[in-house]
Formats: C-alpha cells, sequence, structure tokens
C-alpha cells in the first residue's frame, strides 16, 4: 500500500513537474536584483570592500567583478551605480594588474578590447596602485587605486539568471 502510493505520488510529480515552476520563480527573483543588458546581468553592492573580497562576494553570487567592453556598456554600469548610488562614489570594476605590473587583466578572464581611463591614468602611484575603479574625476571614468581599498561594486554574470 505504500509503495502504491509512493508510485502515484511519482506519477502526480510527473504531471506537474515541480522543477518548472521552481525556475520560473527563481528568475522572477533573479530581476529584482540584477539588471540586464546585452544578455549579461549587473548587480551593484552598495557593502564597500576590498578589490578581492568584493571579487570573492561576486563569485558566492555565480558571477565576477564586472567586466566593460564598450562605452555603452561604461555608460550602463555607471548608471547602474547611479541609481543606487545618487553621490556617484568610486566603484570597484574587475580590471586589475595584481599579477604583472600594466598587464590589466579582467578578473573574469575576458579580453581587455576597451579601457575608459581618466586622463593620466592608470598612473600606478606609489608603485601601489593594482586595481580599477570607475566614476574618477569629472567625466566618471576609471583610475586605478590601491586594491586594499574599500569601496562599493559591480557583479556581471552572463548566467546567474538564465
Ligand atoms: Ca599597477
Ligand atoms: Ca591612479
Amino acid at each position: 500500500m505504500i509503495l502504491l502510493l509512493f508510485l502515484i505520488g511519482l506519477a502526480l510529480g510527473d504531471v506537474t513537474p515541480p522543477d518548472d515552476h521552481e525556475v520560473m520563480h527563481h528568475q522572477g527573483n533573479c530581476s529584482m536584483f540584477w539588471s540586464r543588458f546585452n544578455g549579461r546581468f549587473y548587480k551593484y553592492i552598495s557593502t564597500r570592500m576590498t578589490w578581492a573580497d568584493a571579487e570573492l562576494h561576486c563569485v558566492s553570487e555565480g558571477a565576477n567583478l564586472v567586466s566593460i567592453h564598450s562605452i555603452d556598456e561604461h555608460n550602463f554600469v555607471n548608471s547602474l551605480i547611479k541609481t543606487y548610488d545618487p553621490a556617484r562614489t568610486r566603484t570597484w570594476i574587475g580590471l586589475s594588474d595584481v599579477h604583472k605590473e600594466g598587464a590589466w587583466l579582467w578578473s573574469d578572464g575576458s579580453k581587455v578590447n576597451f579601457v575608459f581611463w581618466n586622463t593620466g591614468q592608470p598612473d600606478n602611484a606609489g608603485g601601489q596602485e593594482h586595481c580599477g575603479h570607475t566614476n574618477h574625476g569629472a567625466g566618471f571614468k576609471w583610475n586605478d587605486v590601491p586594491c586594499s581599498r574599500t569601496k562599493p561594486f559591480v557583479c556581471a554574470s552572463r548566467t546567474v539568471c538564465s
């Protein structure tokens, strides 16, 4: 009898697969926190962290610090930050030359095919600046600073909501 009920349960489960419902629910929640742009998902995190802790936080959410590949994407990221932070505080992006001075790499492994440094940057001031942030200067462009500074940040992922 117990086995029969179990089999009926399995049969009912086939009629209304619980997984589909779960996926829909997940996507609904996801879009509340992640903004979509050109097939990727972006999330602003206001908690100030070092660059490495920011990257680790993004990884814990299935993402990386944001990589930026066009002026349109830069403008999207800056406007996302402005939405949550009207003061437009300096905010980490996923760019660093911590492994080799002057060899800038995105933490998500994508190719550096666009940069938007502020005039005179990156300057590696004091020989200590190996991590990149946006919202620098009047043009809200990019600058390099010590990675141990704490800043809010933006995560991005191609897959987190798909
Ligand atoms: Ca550097
Ligand atoms: Ca600098």
